[in-house]
């Protein structure tokens, strides 16, 4: 019985020398990342495999970063098919480096059993926001959800580009049909704040008016209580500015109770300014 659990030999053990197992080349693109350190800015890079060989093949990429880089992934597995041309499978791998990073590069390595590809990190802080600048610009974002294929950094990161509107741009709830959802940002350290505006999807393809937000409320944490000081009703536009006095804020968010199509929040940008 034992007998019959052993695995035959590979069939090319028995028919000869192989054909050389070739090849896997790894790649990054871009080869290296400028990145700010803030909590909702992120850089990316693909992570590409190739098998050059005349085989097909698994293999697995293994991913990592010098502290306190972090990455969206750690390993990277596919099939690598042996065709002529080669064919490249590759990922999208985030980076992240948290608030108060020390300026400098930082290693990202890729391995692959004794290949090594090294992708610098250079790391910046933020410049320093001066009157007038959107304080929400990179800070950490917060939601009641969000869809699987958004992110809650969405809507923080200084992307307006209503026709990239897809997984990193923007923020959408996951709770379709359902309301009130919220979206909000947290400062680092209070700020003195006058003004919010709401960015919601506008474009040609989905104009505000069919899919964008149509009720909420602004609300500021202030002393560890939410008030709402600014209301929005009826919205058909993609920019809705809402200006209320001077307040002292720990963190901003916005309460939807309806969006136009009655079905999802989205949020292209908050931006929050003052004095
Ligand atoms: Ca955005």
């Amino acid at each position: 019985m034992v007998a019959a659990l052993v695995m035959a030999p590979p069939a090319n053990s028995a028919s000869g020398p192989s054909k050389p197992k070739g090849q896997i080349t790894m790649a990054a693109n871009p080869a290296e990342l400028d990145l700010i350190a803030l909590p909702c800015f992120s850089g990316s890079f693909q992570a590409t495999m190739t098998n050059t060989g005349q085989q097909a093949q698994f293999a697995d990429m293994t991913l990592s970063a010098q502290e306190p880089i972090t990455l969206s992934r750690d390993i990277f597995s596919s099939y690598l098919p042996a065709v002529d041309p080669d064919q490249p499978v590759s990922t999208p791998v985030e980076v992240r480096a948290p608030r108060d990073t020390p300026p400098g590069t930082y290693d990202v390595l890729l391995a692959m059993e004794k290949q090594t590809l090294r992708v610098p990190v250079r790391v910046q802080q933020p410049p320093a926001k001066g009157p007038g600048d959107n304080l929400a610009l990179g800070e950490q974002a917060f939601a009641s959800s969000t869809h699987g294929n958004f992110s809650v950094c969405g809507g923080v990161d200084g992307n307006k580009n209503h026709d990239q509107w897809d997984t990193h741009t923007g923020w959408n709830d996951a709770t379709a049909t359902v309301f009130p959802d919220n979206y909000g940002v947290r400062f680092p350290e209070p700020k003195r704040i006058d003004q919010v505006e709401v960015l919601t999807l506008d474009s040609a393809k989905s104009p505000a008016a069919r899919f964008g937000l149509k009720d909420w409320d602004v609300q500021v944490l202030a002393d560890g209580q939410w008030q709402t000081v600014a209301q929005v009703r009826g919205n058909t536009s993609g920019l809705a500015t809402s200006r209320f006095a001077a307040t002292t804020a720990e963190a901003v968010q916005i309460v939807i109770y309806a969006s136009n199509d009655a079905r999802y929040s989205r949020v292209m940008e908050m931006e929050v300014r003052g004095g």
